[in-house]
């Protein structure tokens, strides 16, 4: 045999290897679907987040609906389990604890709040759960390297520059004030933006943590008010930042209020007082995902319910179709197994096509300024 013949054997035989090993690794623990398909959708379903809770489990419910009602996945229905976290991370650990052992889920969307998203993970790690977090935005969920945990949201250093460089172009900001509330994804959406303003030389002239579950904030309100601040950029949730902006208004404060994706939800119009304190109120989100057009069956849908599919909402149904998409492509409900076929393959969602990178966050993140109105709703500026 000549040397050229060999040479082409030889690439022949390495290709078919490659090929053989990539079809082992991808079907590595293939098996047949369960009848039913048990996913957790794991949030703060009761407490001053739970609004929240409600977008989570609106959208999951209404994509299992869908889901279910085209066939199943592979023919398995699927059931919702809901876990209460109450945006506690102690009773996020306990709760996963609870999915993993008792309700022997198959994958969990969820969590909501990042303090609670962090520690249940390697509750679902360990299990080798899948898990996607619709709304979970602190970088070190996916920074820790767990190869099951996904997010179909952005992430805070993502987020915190966009809101840094618009208070700087746009507003043209001179005296910023940054308040967070001391939470692992206040304090940290709070400072990937002071690090952004830096990197612009920028310099807060007020860098000071409220406490979760306050309500009176006029101490802190003063403080802002002595140092002239034009900007007020508050990390943290909306139960805080309602009064805040309230309290700010009625100590007649004009600074503009901004804060990010923490107080998307029209829960934020009442923990205020209404409309005409949040009127002005500028934040960061993804782009409106009720404007797309993969989800505007859907969006008729919800509304036809009554329901208005806002903030986080399309984000669990999206979560939910990824999650069944790749529980039918790998037929598989081992996590690992699940999520490389997840980091290999994008899928076609309510919110268009989702792709993710090697560490479980989005291949793209869509970042957009927003207002809020004095009729209680928000939209794009
Ligand atoms: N990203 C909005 C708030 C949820 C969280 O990340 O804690």
């Amino acid at each position: 045999m000549t040397k050229k013949r060999l040479t082409i054997k030889s690439s022949a035989f390495a290709t078919v290897t490659v090929f053989l090993l990539c079809v082992l690794i991808f079907t590595a623990g293939a098996e047949d679907l369960p009848r039913e398909i048990r996913i957790g959708v794991a949030g703060p379903h009761t407490g001053a987040y739970a609004a929240f809770g409600e977008q989570f489990w609106r959208g999951a419910s209404q994509a299992v609906t869908a889901i279910n009602a085209g066939g199943g996945v592979n023919g398995s229905t699927i059931k919702l389990v809901k876990a209460d976290d109450a945006c506690e991370p102690k009773q996020a650990v306990a709760v996963a604890q609870k999915l993993v052992d008792q309700d022997e889920v198959h994958a969990v969307i969820g969590h909501f709040c990042s303090s609670s998203s962090i520690p249940a993970s390697d509750i679902y790690d360990e299990a080798g759960v899948l898990m996607i977090s619709p709304a979970s935005t602190n970088p070190t969920l996916t920074d820790r390297g767990l190869p099951a945990v996904f997010r179909v949201c952005g992430r805070d250093d993502q987020q915190g520059v966009v809101a840094a460089n618009y208070m700087v172009d746009v507003l043209k900001a001179k005296r910023i004030a940054i308040v967070h509330d001391k939470d692992t994804y206040g304090k940290g959406l709070a400072d990937a933006t002071r690090n952004r303003l830096a990197a612009l030389g920028v310099k807060d002239v007020l860098y000071e943590g409220l406490t979760r579950g306050e309500k009176d904030f006029n101490a802190l309100v003063t403080k802002i008010r002595q140092v002239k601040a034009d900007v007020v950029y508050f990390g943290g949730l909306h139960g805080e930042a309602g009064p805040l902006v309230r309290q700010l208004r009625e100590q007649g404060s004009t600074a503009v209020f901004m804060s990010g994706d923490g107080i998307v939800s029209e829960d934020f119009v009442t923990a205020a007082g209404g409309g005409t304190f949040v009127n002005g109120v500028i934040m960061t989100f993804g782009a409106d995902p009720r404007k797309m057009p993969a989800g505007r069956k859907a969006v008729e849908s919800f509304r036809a319910d009554g329901f208005e599919p806002e903030g986080y909402t399309l984000y669990a149904y999206a979560a939910v179709e990824v999650a069944a998409r790749a529980l039918g492509a790998t037929t598989s409900t081992d996590g690992f197994t699940v999520a490389r076929w997840l980091k290999a393959n994008a899928v076609d969602t309510v919110m268009g096509m989702k792709a993710f990178d090697a560490k479980g966050d989005l291949s793209a993140s869509d970042y957009v300024i927003y207002e809020w109105r004095a009729d209680g709703s928000y939209g794009t500026r």
